[in-house]
Formats: structure tokens, sequence, C-alpha cells
């Protein structure tokens, strides 16, 4: 069966992990946000693609949820001592990554085309590819400021709250080579336990794509990022609430107005499933919390079970 995920980093790589157990890995089209790539020291970082790349390989450290595991920082101290920027931390062995793909993109490679490579040289068997190769940079708007993504995110420890969400550069971003074939012709969409506004978002910002999942003919299924209504990690639930109104089920199925039929959510929150039907999507509960292998497994599970009843 044709799966197409949609994901963002840390939760969402954890996810993926599960759904390349649960289903044929060589049919799985991964969408990978790009919003958060920031450059660092002269690379193109694209944290969200790194941490699928190193979930799926299994060189991800597990714990920070980013980066890889085993990792040093000499390059970035010494960097550091010599007054180089140290706010957003690379490790000697991630560095490795980022100076393939940097040195691909200033010979003029495209960013799908070196992340295809990267993923291969790994050994994914899954198909890895950004959403759009064209620029697409989230910022955030805040009463402090505003912010591109890495710097509200890192340097600021998503400390200040958000007002509005801007992808700059998505009016003029085409989907990247290979993404809409892939939705026209997938038995399945996933859009991960992800953040929505700042690692599905710019996904669903690529205006061909969002109109592709629109017009889907496959059932489409979300995973909400929430449990008992807040976030397991990062942001999520605070945008919600200020930007949403709130963080129930409802609130997160009406993110994806149009694009799912429907929300996998907690147990925690199943009393949130009615409101969700009212809105024309299939509530699924099931236990969410991705807290080791066959918590991952079982989750990408009930999301392809929830599909096989659409
Ligand atoms: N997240 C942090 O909180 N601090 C860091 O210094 C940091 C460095 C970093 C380096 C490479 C990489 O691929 C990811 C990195 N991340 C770091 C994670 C990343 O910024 C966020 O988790 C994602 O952008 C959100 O999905």
């Amino acid at each position: 069966m044709r799966v197409v995920a949609l994901s963002g980093g840390v939760g969402g790589a954890r996810f993926l992990r599960g759904l390349v157990e649960a289903s044929d890995p060589d049919e799985l089209t991964i969408v990978g946000n790009v919003g958060d790539d920031v450059e660092v020291l002269g690379l193109h970082v694209s944290p969200d693609l790194d941490s699928i790349l190193y979930a799926l390989s299994g060189l991800a450290d597990e714990e920070r949820g980013w980066g890889r595991a085993d990792e040093t920082w000499n390059a970035l101290e010494s960097a550091a001592a010599l007054g180089g920027e140290a706010w957003f931390r690379l490790g000697d062995r991630d560095l490795g990554l980022h100076l393939v793909r940097t040195a691909a993109l200033r010979l003029g490679e495209p960013l799908s085309t070196v992340t295809g490579r990267l993923a291969a040289s790994l050994g994914l068997s899954s198909q890895l590819v950004p959403a759009t190769d064209d620029p697409l940079r989230t910022w955030l708007a805040t009463p402090a400021g505003r912010f591109p993504f890495q710097t509200w995110f890192v340097a600021r420890g998503h400390r200040d709250e958000v007002d509005a969400v801007e992808y700059a550069g998505a009016d003029a971003a085409r989907p990247a080579p290979g993404v809409l074939e892939a939705v026209s012709t997938a038995a399945l969409i996933v859009l991960a336990p992800s953040n929505p506004y700042v690692s599905i978002g710019p996904i669903l910002a690529v205006p061909a794509l969002r109109t592709a999942l629109a017009a889907r003919s496959a059932p489409a299924v979300a995973i909400s990022p929430l449990i008992g209504g807040r976030a397991v990690r990062g942001p999520a639930d605070r945008m919600l609430e200020r930007l949403a109104g709130g963080t129930t089920p409802a609130h997160v199925a009406r993110c994806y107005a149009g694009l799912i039929d429907a929300l996998v959510l907690d147990e925690a929150d199943a009393d949130g499933g009615a409101a969700v039907a009212e809105l024309g999507v299939r509530p699924i509960v099931a236990r969410t919390l991705m807290d080791g292998s066959d918590a991952r497994r079982r989750l990408a599970e009930a999301a392809l079970a929830a599909a096989a009843e659409l």
C-alpha cells in the first residue's frame, strides 16, 4: 500500500520509525518540513529532514530527539573559541551531513536531489522529499518582535508567545519533484503527530501541494500531537491555545480543515471525540504516547487501521 506521510522533526520522526515497521517502507514517501531550515556557520541545515534521516537510519540521539547519538562537540567548541556562532549546536558527526548537503547545494543541486542521495547513503528504503526545493521559511510574530523559526525556537527557547505564523516564500514555492505524484498515487495520506503550525503548516503552505491534498482520492489521517491537551514536548499546546483558542482534538482537527478524514487522538482526550465528529472528521482513540518501539508501532498501526475503515 502506497503511503505518503507529512512530517516535522522530532515527534514526527519518532512516529515514522513506527510507520516503517508497521507498513512496507519501500512504499512510503515522506514529505518533510523545510520551514525551519537555517544557515549556521555557512552551512545549510535542514533540521527536520535530518531528524528523519537519523531516526530511520538508527543514528539518532533518541533522548535529545535531534542530532546523532554518540556525538562530540569539538568543532563547535573550536568555532566558539574563535568567535563563531554556537547558539545552534552542530555536533562533529552531524557536521558531515551539513558539509555534504551544503557543498551539493552550492554546486546547484536541488535540496530534493541531495536529500535523496543522503537517504540512500544512510540505507533508507523509503523516499524522503522536502516539501519544496524553493526557499520557504517560517517566521513567528511575537510581542517581542518577529523572528525566524530557529531564533525563536532555539536561541530564545520558544519562550515568546506567538501572535502569528508566517511562511515566507510559500506563495511562490512549488512542490519538490515527486511530491504531487506521490500524493495522487497514494492509498493513504498520514499527517504525523507534529506541530500543526510550525511543522505541518509550512508543508501545507505550498499552494499546489495543499490543492492536491484537498483534492485527494486517498483517505487522510492526522495524529494529534497533544495528550490531555498538552504537548509531550515543544510549544504546540501554547500555540494552539493562543492561535486557535484551545487545545482539544477539535482545535487540532480545525488546523487541517478539508485536508483530513480522521484524527487519531489520545485516550486522555477521548471526551473531545464527538466535537471532532461534528467537523466531519472521524475520531480514532488510541494510546499516542511514543515511549518505546512497541508504542510507536502500535500508533502507526492505529493510523493504518483507521484508514482501512474510511
Ligand atoms: N534544537 C535545539 O533545541 N538546540 C540546538 O542547538 C539544536 C541544534 C540542531 C542541530 C541540527 C539539527 O538537525 C537540529 C538541531 N536542533 C536543535 C533541533 C531543531 O532545531 C528543532 O528541534 C526542529 O527544528 C524543530 O522541529
